[in-house]
């Protein structure tokens, strides 16, 4: 860290002695202006600006290990790696908790809670006056897409998490470049976060720190006028690491609307084919719902390659020749640990070799980590996610089922060479997928780009440990952007039809897949992860004119013989339970479909509308 600035003297604290400039580092006089006045209502004893070095991370690491925040994972199995365990309360997305807070209610729509922004800046100016006293605040610069590029964004987040600071260095490119980018009249999103619990009170007593401080009450509350973010309570995931779901989806979801482009909850794969020809796919699927898995998919049919561009979130714009652009704007993965095994996704296993934050995973005997699915054999011995030893046979799982990693992109084998170029890639497709056991097809494309966005907007999935809530409940999902896109959903599904018409001929094709179709036993149909690969061949093979496909009112399907199953043992009867589609339940399907777009009232773009006017008369036709 460089820079010390003076904050505000808190009663019991001495004043820490002036950095560089009382003025503050940053050329940009707003920048330095905001520290100063945040610093004097947070109250903290110390302000650090963060320099992103390494020397850095290890200072911060060494520290957290002393106190007991995090545990120094055995470096024999993977070095510079940590665990860290959060307070039980604290485990995850709160979307209830999740604010925007547009002047109009109407413009934060009905699928987001709105607060007013003036009353809600007030109840947070209450909550953060002196939410720092008695830690250090950081001051971290961060740039969401590679500094420099003509895509990226600056944002400041200002945090008492010192896990926040590493995890961001981890996930944005942080520090002393980022800064560097903010020139005095550079725009950034200034963003807030305090885990809501000060070591010292009002009158001066001071309290000992807990391994993973934050409060019960939280706020993760957003400012699409003013593209502020301020979040209070919780230090986990996306509701502290603010570049991620808080700028790089719901605030930019804002800027992108304004300036023409998208800001979208979608991996960026390239794939070669066996002929040696490259395509990148994007693809939305809600959270913890197989975007890194198939970022990082091996496949398993002969010849072909995919390379990782980006696991969570991209950034599409059209470009000079109105071909659609897209980056990844992170430069790490904050990626699911259960499930994530050697057979599942062995890309992933090689990537945390090591310079990895664990959370909430289990410790073995012999330091390293473990999570249910990691290995076949289950360790008989633990130390589980709390903590608290446990045995093979517990009822409980010995991580979090929303337990993460968090490692640098570029430790990825499979990460692509263009993952951090500034122009980004040409999307050639774009897949929706949801996590849905019924009606939803293994593959299908859609027959124009109206029809796409109507895929997009009814995207429904089951629910998973990545929000607090019902896992396995149904829900709509549209985009995999429900939590995160920070306006009117139907404006959003608006702008992405004008999005379409301005991309014309240049306009990428739209798919949706499923891998989560089960049969009546109740398993899964679709093997899923490395032959996904075929899902993929056919969706090529398309884009090249080479594969046919028959119409149905899901979309077009591919017909058996064109879909390499060649060396898959489907079960009997998988192959046509995978792409059937019963029209009463898809008739209930469109139902639910009206009731959400009903939800809109007249915001709803009449495109959409004949989409669903369209599917209802396809359907009735075949009852
Ligand atoms: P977020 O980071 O929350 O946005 O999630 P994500 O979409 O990146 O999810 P991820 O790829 O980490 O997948 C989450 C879970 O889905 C893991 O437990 C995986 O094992 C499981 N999964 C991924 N792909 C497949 C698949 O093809 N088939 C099946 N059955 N499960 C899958
Ligand atoms: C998600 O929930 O979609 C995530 C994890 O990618 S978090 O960053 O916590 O939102
Ligand atoms: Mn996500």
């Amino acid at each position: 860290m460089t820079a010390t600035l003076p904050a505000a003297p808190a009663p019991h604290a001495p004043v820490p002695a002036a950095g560089p400039s009382a003025a503050g580092p940053s050329r940009n006089a707003a920048l330095n202006g905001w520290v100063a006045e945040m610093t004097e209502l947070l109250q903290p004893d110390r302000v650090s600006w963060c320099t992103g070095s390494q020397a850095e991370f290890d200072q911060l690491t060494k520290q957290l290990v002393r106190e007991g925040s995090l545990v120094r994972v055995n470096p024999e199995w993977r070095p510079n790696s940590f665990l860290a365990r959060s307070d039980p309360r604290d485990v995850a997305r709160v979307e209830e908790r999740t604010f925007i807070c547009s002047a109009d209610p109407e413009d934060a729509g009905p699928t987001n809670n709105w607060r007013d922004p003036v009353e809600m800046k007030q109840e947070l100016i209450a909550l953060f006056d002196g939410a720092m006293r008695g830690r250090t605040l950081y001051v971290v610069p961060f740039s969401m897409g590679p500094i420099g590029s003509p895509l990226a964004k600056l944002g400041v987040q200002l945090t008492d998490s010192p896990y926040a600071v590493l995890s961001m260095q981890i996930m944005t490119r942080m520090g002393t470049e980022a800064l560097e980018q903010i020139g005095p009249d550079t725009s950034w999103v200034p963003a807030v976060h305090s885990v809501g619990s000060p070591l010292v009170d009002a009158d001066g007593s001071r309290r000992a720190d807990v391994p993973w401080p934050c409060n019960e009450t939280k706020y993760i509350a957003h400012f699409p006028e003013t593209r502020e973010i301020w979040s209070f309570g919780s230090g986990y995931g996306g509701n502290s690491l603010l570049g991620k779901k808080c700028f790089a989806l719901r605030i930019a979801s804002v800027i992108a609307r304004e300036e023409g482009w998208l800001a979208e909850h979608m991996l960026l794969v390239k794939v070669t084919s066996p002929e040696g020809r490259s395509y990148n796919l994007a693809a939305a699927f809600p959270s913890a719902c197989g975007k890194t898995n198939f970022a990082m998919l091996q496949p398993t049919l002969p010849g072909w390659t995919v390379e990782t561009i980006g696991d969570d979130i991209a950034w599409l714009r059209p470009d000079a020749e109105g071909r659609l652009r897209a980056i990844n704007p992170e430069r790490g993965f904050f990626g699911v640990a259960p499930g994530t095994g050697e057979r599942t996704n062995p890309t992933a296993v090689a990537t945390i070799w090591g310079n990895t934050i664990f959370t909430n995973v289990a410790l073995q005997d012999d330091g390293d980590v473990w999570w249910e699915g990691l290995t076949d054999r289950v360790p008989d011995r633990m130390v589980d996610w709390q903590g608290r030893p446990w045995m093979d046979g517990l009822p409980v799982p010995a991580a979090h089922p929303n337990a993460r990693f968090t490692v640098p992109a570029d430790q990825c084998p499979s990460i692509a060479d263009e993952w951090d170029d500034p122009d980004g890639v040409v999307l050639d497709a774009i897949l929706f997928g949801g996590r849905r056991s019924t009606n939803i097809p293994l593959v299908a494309e859609a027959d124009s780009w109206a029809h796409g966005v109507f895929l997009g907007a009814t995207i429904s999935s089951e629910q998973t440990a990545a929000a607090e809530g019902p896992v396995g409940a149904l829900r709509h999902d549209p985009f995999a952007m429900l939590p995160f896109c920070g306006y009117n959903m139907a404006d959003y599904w608006g702008h992405w039809l004008d999005m379409g018409e301005r991309l014309g001929e240049h306009a990428p094709r739209i798919f949706q897949v499923n891998w989560f179709r089960k049969g009546r036993d109740g398993s899964y149909l679709w093997p899923g992860f490395g032959e996904n690969i075929r899902a993929v061949d056919w969706i090529v093979r398309r884009l090249d004119g080479a594969a046919r496909a028959r119409r149905s009112p899901a979309g077009l399907l591919p017909l058996r013989e064109d879909f390499d199953l060649e060396g898959l043992d489907l079960p009997d009867g998988a192959w046509d339970e995978l792409f059937r589609v019963d029209p009463v339940a898809w008739l209930q399907e469109a139902d639910q479909t009206r009731a959400l777009f009903e939800r809109f009232g007249s915001r709803v773009p009449k495109r959409l509308l004949t989409q669903l006017t369209v599917l209802r008369w396809e359907l009735v036709a075949r009852l």
